[in-house]
């Protein structure tokens, strides 16, 4: 790790009541004794007046914290300063700190990343902590708040203990066998590797609905022109988003929406209404909108009174619901659900019915694990090298290769093997400061 000291606003851009700055390394100690005239109390709160150094004129009061290492968020010495949250006071402030030799700026991520280094947290936990920043629903919270908990992080161990035990068992076997025994592995590591397989397999199977639950549930709104998908997207998102108008062929572009159904994530999609498009840019919006329809987990197919059937490719995956739209003056055939985004009336249902789908395809996060593509891969990875390894007749040196290529893989999920290259995308998504 490296020497310098590092610091950064953790609590958000722009003007606020409060502002916290954060500091980590080294000299930490240093700077609060010479910009707030005192070495604090380990984890106690002091009341101070910040200066730049040898300045008499103060930049600001506030509240010092200091945690030395290692019982710290990163390990390291630490300090947080808890200052007005003006845009001027934190700029003067930082601008003081900049100036101490050996501190500069944290890059995003890199408190974060010092903890993950000094063992404070292991990387499905430093995940699960990103996604708790950027957590919008209930649900999502939920979910990440388990894998910053260390959900993964358990469930991996008690996997790698039981292959080190199978690895165990096949380098004593090595090691020490007899001319004369027969040691079978595939029949020796079977009744501690199946039951390691089946919990991979089902961790697999959930896995799904976690990372959807992250990414948010889709639903399309399809259907002919002029058939009130703009107007029903806005009644949703109760603004007006989408241009409405009585020309069909309004929408060209997707529009996006991110709602909170229930706790859950719902992203809404309008699209150009489907049809023979009469001129390039509708053409190009209509593609765009069957390039859409594979992403999306819900399709919505509005039509006027519910009187024109789906015109789609068949789907894999997604659920399509007909709806029948302005059904203030149209009569509505009665196996649709009849709306109408005018009145209101039939919407709530509607909701309700977004919302009950939503839930059978996420969730509700209490028991995600594998929250990411990333993890998935990699218990795929080890699934597949334990099975390997269980082939009958297989001899007990690839045995053991199949072993440490699985313990390899769980290892990648928790940090524990070097993997730089992934460190750097998770870190990179984080905000400075964090
Ligand atoms: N009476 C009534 N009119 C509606 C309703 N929903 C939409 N409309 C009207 O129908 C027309 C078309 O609505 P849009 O929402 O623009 O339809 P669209 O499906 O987005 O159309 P495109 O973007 O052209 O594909 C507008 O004049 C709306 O005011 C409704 O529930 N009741
Ligand atoms: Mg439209």
């Amino acid at each position: 790790m490296s020497s310098d000291t590092i610091f950064a606003i953790a609590s958000g851009a722009g003007r606020a009541a409060i502002a916290v700055i954060r500091l980590s390394g080294p000299a930490v100690a240093h700077v609060l004794a010479a910009s707030a005239g005192l070495t604090p109390q380990p984890r106690f709160a002091h009341y101070v007046t910040l200066r730049a150094p040898g300045a008499d004129e103060p930049l600001d009061r506030g509240l010092a914290l200091y945690f030395p290492a290692p019982n710290s968020p990163t390990g390291e010495d630490y300090a947080e300063l808890q200052i007005h949250g003006g845009r001027a006071v934190a700029r003067a402030l930082l601008g003081v700190l900049g100036a101490f030799p050996g501190l500069r700026e944290a890059e995003p991520g890199e408190f974060a990343r010092r903890s993950l280094a000094n063992g404070k947290m292991d990387l499905s936990q430093v995940e699960g902590l990103a996604d708790l920043i950027d957590a919008e629903t209930e649900f999502q919270r939920r979910q990440a708040i388990r894998a910053l908990g260390g959900a993964l992080r358990k469930r991996v161990e008690g996997w790698r203990e039981r292959l080190v035990g199978s690895l165990a068992l096949v380098e004593a076997e090595l090691d020490f066998s007899d001319e004369g025994d027969v040691f079978e592995p595939a029949k020796a590591l079977r009744p501690l590797l199946a039951p390691v397989i089946a919990e991979m397999a089902e961790a697999l199977t959930a896995s799904e609905a976690s990372e959807r639950l992250r990414d948010g549930f889709v639903v399309l709104l399809l259907g002919p022109p002029n058939s009130g998908k703009s107007t029903l997207l806005n009644a949703l998102a109760r603004r007006e988003v989408a241009i409405v108008s009585a020309i069909p062929g309004t929408t060209r572009d997707m529009i996006e929406v991110h709602l909170d159904l229930s706790g859950m994530p719902i992203t809404l999609v309008d699209t150009a209404g489907l049809r023979e498009a009469e001129d390039e840019i509708e053409r190009i919006g209509v593609a765009r909108t069957r390039a859409r329809i594979g992403e999306a987990d819900l399709l919505l197919w509005l039509s006027e009174g519910g009187r024109e059937t789906p015109q789609l490719e068949p789907l894999d995956g997604a659920e399509l619901i007909r709806v029948a739209t302005k059904a203030d003056f149209l009569d509505c055939t009665l196996d649709d659900l009849a709306i109408s985004a005018r009145t209101g009336f039939g919407i709530d249902r509607l909701l309700e019915e977004i919302a009950g789908r939503a839930k059978r395809r996420l969730g509700d996060g209490s028991t995600a694990l594998l929250t990411r593509e990333r993890h998935r891969r990699l218990i795929q990875e080890a699934k597949l090298a334990i099975e390997t390894s269980l082939d009958s007749g297989k001899a007990l040196e690839f045995v053991a290769d199949d072993l440490r290529v699985a313990g390899r893989a769980l290892g990648r999920i928790v940090g524990a093997v070097d993997v730089e290259e992934v460190l750097d995308a998770i870190f990179s998504q984080f905000c400075i400061g964090k």
